[in-house]
């Protein structure tokens, strides 16, 4: 008896080696619900990509799918409405994220009522490939997938990243891998900060001067560069194939000397030499044309912040604000423009108040809803206007008091460009060290004091670039955290513990090192 129940459990143990359970594909974000089942069922030559239904993307999402599944397997996996193992069926035509994905001894089906649903499910499936399917060519292996099922939705509607592109300029392609790496993690807004005081990283036509000049140099004192209208139209579409959205960013009245040194105009007409508003700038100026000599300031290649400001008394300001957002919403199809307001130390606190008011009646005249950093709370919001909460609690509660929906960015917990210690060769430590304990261990509806779920946009991990000159450098702070991001955005607080994430991740960490995503090796992981 004794041998036999040693050979079963040996046998068991054997098999359930071979066969992959669902539950422990190191799915991430978790899905809401993973139901085991027995088996497996295999991909082969004879393949294909089943559509049901009928919407404008469906056929997209299909060959998006095949597209990820042929480099690694070498089968062709046809897309049609009449065959394939693999089915995705939309059942509706609404906006819903969820989705179903059923795994049999037959296929694969994903359901779901919205594009967007469909879309997460395919990337659940390849979560539930063997890691080499993201190998870009031929592998020699088999594609067992567990059979089982799972439901999904995700928790808040807005999960996003942002790209400082602005201190150092991030290239297209460097954005489009960022980009490919978000869809997997079922993100959906990118938001480009895309000016500072370092570099203006956006063709505007009728300000040409800002890339020419604002888009020369760069922290450091490099090159820089900028986004041409149509690079950002190919980075907006390339995004919206993964259902992700761009929020563009033009960070004002404060982190604006590129423009200021690309227009002597925008200037007030008091400067000194090292780029720096005199503190005079600090009473109330008489901007009047004849009287002002303005002069452009200099480029600036520093990491300072919080000494240049738009001059808010100025009418030109408007009407060159008014051609900004104009000429960056014609090729921005998402709803949000981001309109900075961080850090303005040098304008004035009325000036600041009517620049923001000003500022957002623009943006609404172009059709968008206005985002801002928490400091625009202080002003009266738009109806429907959002603050990003990245340090202070009471400007969260402003918003919210206001009736507007907070964005939560926490910097001493999702700030991308924090150090994760102090031996971390890159990034900056001015809020925390954040390791990947801290930047999983925290609950956004429960960190600011009167801020809850109702009050929560969503979820925006930022990824500053003073420290960050190239694709490994963003790699290397970006994950495995903004997993980490990813994880809270999506997954509901009973689903999320530290112990299942930290044992999901090593999967995660060879799907990064299958597509050269040099990640943190951290410590607190077994990888
Ligand atoms: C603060 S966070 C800033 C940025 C810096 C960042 C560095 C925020 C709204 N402003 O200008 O790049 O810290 O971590």
């Amino acid at each position: 008896v004794l041998w036999s129940l040693a050979l079963g459990s040996l046998l068991a143990m054997a098999s359930c080696k071979e066969s992959p359970k669902l539950s422990q594909s190191g799915l991430l974000p978790l899905p809401q619900e993973i139901s085991d089942g027995s088996g497996t069922y295999e991909l082969g030559a004879s393949s294909g990509i089943k559509l049901t239904g009928s919407s404008e993307r469906l056929t997209g999402i299909g060959e998006f799918l095949a597209e990820k599944l042929r480099p690694a397997t070498g089968f062709d996996f046809p897309v049609s409405f009449d065959a394939g193992d693999i089915e995705l069926e939309l059942t509706g035509n609404d906006d819903s994220e969820s989705y179903e994905l059923t795994v049999t001894a037959d296929g694969v089906k994903i359901s779901s009522t919205g594009e967007a649903g469909l879309f997460y499910g395919v990337q659940t499936l390849l979560q539930i490939l063997p890691a080499e399917i993201y190998q870009a060519n031929l592998q020699n292996q088999s594609w067992m997938i567990p059979q089982g099922m799972i439901k999904d939705s995700p928790e808040f509607e807005y999960r996003g990243s942002m790209l400082d592109v602005a201190r150092h300029f991030i290239s297209v392609a460097d954005v489009k891998f960022y980009l490919d790496q978000m869809a997997q993690l079922k993100l959906n807004y990118l938001h480009l900060h895309l000016t500072d005081d370092q570099g203006w990283r956006i063709e505007i036509k009728s300000w040409p001067k800002l890339t020419e000049i604002g888009g020369s140099t760069q922290v450091g004192g490099g090159k820089g560069g900028f986004y041409t209208q149509e690079d950002y139209k190919e980075i907006v579409a390339y995004a919206a194939e993964r259902f992700i959205t761009i929020v563009p960013e033009v960070d004002m009245p404060g982190h604006t000397n590129s423009a200021l040194a690309s227009y002597a105009e925008l200037n007030p007409g008091v400067n000194l030499p090292n780029g720096k508003l005199d503190s005079v700038n600090k009473a109330p100026l008489d901007y009047s044309m004849p009287t002002r000599n303005p002069q452009a300031s200099e480029l600036y290649t520093g990491i300072e912040v919080g000494w240049s400001t738009f001059a808010p008394k100025l009418e030109l300001t408007y009407a060159f604000v008014d051609s900004v957002v104009r000429e960056i919403t014609e090729i921005t199809p998402g709803p949000y423009f981001h309109i900075g307001g961080d850090e303005s130390h040098v304008t004035e606190k009325e000036d600041y108040i009517y620049f923001v008011e000003r500022v957002q009646d623009i943006v609404s005249k172009y059709g968008k809803t206005s985002i801002g950093w928490d400091e625009v709370a202080t002003a009266k919001l738009l109806p429907g206007n959002v603050a990003q909460f990245w340090a202070k609690e009471e400007n969260a509660k402003l918003a919210k008091d206001q009736g507007n929906k907070v964005l939560m960015s926490p910097a001493k917990k999702i700030y991308l460009d924090m150090q994760y210690d102090s031996t971390t060769r890159i990034g900056l430590h001015w809020a925390a060290y954040v390791e990947l304990d801290s930047a999983y261990l925290w609950e956004p509806t429960e960190y600011a004091p009167g801020i809850s779920k109702e009050h929560i946009l969503g979820i925006e991990a930022p990824l500053w670039t003073e420290t960050v000159v190239n694709r490994e450098d963003i790699n290397y702070l970006a994950f495995p955290r903004l997993a980490a991001a990813a994880e809270i955005a999506w997954t509901s607080k009973d689903r999320r513990n530290w112990e299942g994430f930290s044992k999901r991740l090593p999967a995660q960490g060879k799907r990064w090192d299958v597509q050269g995503v040099g990640f943190y090796r951290s410590p607190k992981v077994t990888w």
